[in-house]
């Protein structure tokens, strides 16, 4: 019996409606779904790939426990479970809750309630090791906010704005930014009149539609955004009645910006002074605005001054929502919220956690710095983790895999969830089958949950989902929910778990006797929700609720309130920028002339879906150059090539790409097998990061090192 049932994508946090076409409960098809608002009907490919991910013949479906000779043997789950709680027992007495930690990467966008439970579990334990990818994503979003404060009305709505900049994303490909249907929304957006400025070595998907396109030399996004907020100023652009009563520090940011001339700006970042002017009037003569950055520019190197700087153009130019404008992304499952058209100042990025024991870092606004993680595995002494939770897939998405598979292979107790033996799965003492994709119930919250940290997240419009699972797991597996593992460990250790909306006050108890379904994990989250949560049931295919729409009220009267233009720490960092030696800084030099920067690809997300890679044309992650480039080292397209940095060298596939700036390679991450795996890098690609490392050049706030603007040169094979 064939039946077609409305759900949800979730590869990427794009979130797609989908309908399912179901045959006596198998996966058949998944095709865009219509009936659903915001998105128009679209999917990617990936998404009407996932009838395969789900009957992928390699899919992990019983949970797996190394040997010692490091072979793996199935294991039923609770016995593993059982197994994993009495280790942990012993090692939180012999080493202390400190030694415990967890990490969660991207596939917490399909298991929303891993990170709750994960996290009530390492509460209980007493351990404040609680890692996430979003600290080797794009932190600088949030510590830029933090120290230039906030705007409590939000951004400009999209549909509203003369000019959009976007600096190191791709939306297009990448959906962030423009999360319901990419493509047409920014084609929408340029035919309304919006004036799009891009900044990408590369010419982009996106960078297509751009009024303006910089294609900057990578890594010196910092130096451009303080030569437009140079100009903006020069142009007579400041909006000084916002900026008496909203700001501190225009004279010291003005001064700061002085070095950046145009000038200065165009010869050190390789792009046209016209161009750069261009882009300056664009903005000086626009109304409203915004600009934004993506991991073009956390990962290159200075994304926190980066996207401070665009922060305080915005001010400058006074780009905040105002007063009876709609809010961007109103809440639906978040809690209500009342934002008015008033400044919020700094608050501190750092300075109130956990201290690590390496690098000098610590807890910042955005979180635990993951990139410390592996080398407080490795380094010994009072507080060493000993155990770690693994909920990523951290062996090809962490930089510097060799360093993290001995750290990982170091630990006392690894465990971690899989939907197939990945490189990450073959170094761990436990492997938690997972349940995939329409098994598992699904709930909009973390769509909306995003936008807080990351302004290129959230619905633009109140739309909320929530769809129950759809299929089982093929007859006969044994796998999980990820959350339950958490839970189950805790029952057996006698743990009570607590569990609630990240915005109350105090959290509620999770019933430890009988246990929760992943729906009742999704009402703790969503508790105190703006529309409640059952309302959404009405919906099926998800609903905008307008009755959520809210309207940015006046400013209080009492606010006293402002945003900082001159932060020390960032003032500080500019004059460094204006007098440093660029070349020296970049590090490129005759034996590594070229700079690898990172891209996504629209068929691959990360380090996942590779079991379809043949289906979408990703078996490997070509390395894409300009073909002047290719002539130069004398290689032709689809060569075998060996790629090479100062942490250590891969094989890749070289490509032709004209739209790339020459002198820079443009390189997927996510792919490569395990170090101890034979490799065919023309179907498994090769792993990015053995040629990146923990603490290059990192970011003082959150630790993510250079992952970008990595200085490489090639070796023909
Ligand atoms: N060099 C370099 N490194 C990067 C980046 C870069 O640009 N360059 N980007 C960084 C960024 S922004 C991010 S967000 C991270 C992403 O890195 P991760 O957070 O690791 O995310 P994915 O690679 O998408 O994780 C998917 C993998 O997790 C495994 N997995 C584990 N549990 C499950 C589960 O329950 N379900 C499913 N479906 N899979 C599971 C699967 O094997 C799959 O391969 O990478 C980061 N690393
Ligand atoms: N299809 C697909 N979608 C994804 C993902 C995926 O792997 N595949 N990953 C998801 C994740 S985890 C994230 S964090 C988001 C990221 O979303 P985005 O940040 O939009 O990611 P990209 O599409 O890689 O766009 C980054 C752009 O930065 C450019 N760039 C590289 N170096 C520099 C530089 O030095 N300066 C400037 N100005 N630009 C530079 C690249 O050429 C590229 O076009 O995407 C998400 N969506
Ligand atoms: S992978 Fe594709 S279909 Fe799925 S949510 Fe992301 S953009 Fe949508
Ligand atoms: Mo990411």
């Amino acid at each position: 019996m064939s039946e077609l049932r409305p759900s949800t994508c979730r590869i990427c946090s794009a979130y797609c409606p989908v309908l399912v076409t179901l045959d006596h409960g198998k996966v058949m098809r998944v095709e865009g779904n219509r009936n659903a608002p915001l998105y128009d009907g679209y999917t990617c490919p990936k998404g009407r790939a996932l009838p395969a991910f789900h009957n992928n013949p390699d899919r992990l479906l019983h949970s797996m426990k190394r040997q010692p000779d490091g072979s793996y043997q199935p294991i039923p789950t609770d016995l593993a479970i059982a197994e994993i709680a009495e280790r942990l027992k012993d090692i939180v007495a012999r080493h202390g809750p400190r030694s415990v930690a967890g990490f969660l990467g991207n596939p917490g966008v399909e298991q929303v309630a891993t990170a709750p439970v994960m996290m009530s579990l390492l509460r209980a334990i007493g351990s404040p090791m609680f890692f996430s990818m979003a600290t080797l994503d794009q932190p600088n979003t949030k510590i830029a906010e933090a120290l230039h404060g906030a705007w409590d009305g939000g951004r400009m709505r999209p549909e509203t704005l003369d000019v959009m900049l976007i600096a190191g994303g791709n939306p297009v490909i990448s959906k962030q930014y423009f999360g319901q249907n990419p493509g047409m929304r920014l084609k929408e957006l340029v035919r309304r009149g919006t004036k799009l400025i891009v900044i990408d070595p590369r010419r982009s998907e996106t960078a297509r539609r751009a009024a303006v396109h910089l294609q900057p030399i990578p890594g010196e996004d910092a130096v451009i955004a303080a030569g437009l907020v140079h100009l903006v100023i020069a142009m007579g652009g400041v909006d000084t009645q916002f900026a008496e009563h909203n700001t501190t520090g225009l004279a010291t940011l003005t001064r700061a910006a002085a070095p950046f001339t145009p000038e200065y700006v165009a010869a050190r970042a390789g792009v046209p002074e016209a161009d750069l002017r261009a882009a300056a009037a664009i903005i000086a003569n626009a109304k409203r605005g915004n600009f934004g950055t993506g991991t073009g520019v956390s990962m290159t190197g200075r994304g926190t001054l980066t996207t401070y700087l665009y922060n305080c153009l915005q001010t400058l130019r006074g780009f905040w929502a105002q007063e009876d404008d709609e809010m961007l992304c109103s809440p639906v499952l978040l809690p209500p919220a009342n934002p008015r058209a008033q400044p919020r100042s700094p608050f501190p990025a750092i300075g109130f956690g956990e201290k690590m024991r390496v690098r000098g870092l610590e807890q910042s606004v955005a979180g635990m710095p993951a990139a410390a993680l592996v080398d407080e595995i490795l380094t010994p002494g009072e507080g060493q983790i000993r155990a770690l939770f693994m909920h990523a897939g951290a062996m090809r998405t962490m930089p510097g895999e060799a360093r993290t598979h001995q750290a990982f292979r170091s630990l006392d107790l690894l465990v971690t969830h899989d939907v197939e033996m990945s490189p990450t799965a073959q170094t761990a003492d436990y492997v938690l089958a997972s349940k995939i994709a329409f098994e598992i119930p699904v709930l909009s919250f973390l769509v909306e949950l995003n936008s807080l940290f990351h302004q290129g997240y959230g619905f633009s419009d109140p739309f909320g989902s929530a769809q129950p699972a759809l299929v089982e797991p093929p007859a006969g597996a044994d796998v999980i929910d990820a959350w339950r593992v958490y839970y189950r460990i805790a029952r057996r250790l006698g743990l009570q778990l607590e569990c609630g909306s990240m915005f109350a006050s105090e959290l509620s108890p999770i019933d430890m006797i009988n246990e929760p379904s992943t729906e009742d994990i999704h009402a703790f989250i969503a508790a105190g929700s703006a529309i409640p949560l059952e309302h959404l049931a009405q919906y099926p295919d998800g609903h905008v609720f307008d009755e959520a729409r809210v309207q940015i009220a006046p400013r209080d009267p009492a606010c006293t309130d402002r945003l900082d233009l001159a932060n020390a720490d960032m003032i500080a960092e500019m004059a460094d920028l204006a007098v440093e030696n660029a070349s020296e800084h970049r590090g490129t030099n005759a034996e590594f002339p070229l700079l690898l920067v990172p891209k996504r690809m629209q068929n691959a997300t990360n380090g996942s879906f590779r079991a379809e890679a043949e289906r979408l044309k990703v078996q490997t992650n070509p390395a894409f150059l300009h073909p002047s480039d290719l002539a130069a080292f004398r290689l032709v397209p689809g060569a075998l090539t060996q790629l090479r940095s100062r942490y250590g060298s891969i094989e890749v596939v070289v490509e032709a790409d004209c739209d790339l700036r020459p002198g820079v390679v443009a390189i997927a991450h996510g792919f490569g097998r395990h170090p101890g795996e034979a490799t065919d890098t023309r179907r498994h690609g090769s792993n990015v990061n053995r040629l990146t490392a923990l603490d290059d050049d990192f970011d003082r706030y959150s630790g993510i090192p250079r992952m970008g603007a990595i200085p490489v040169s090639l070796t023909r094979v």
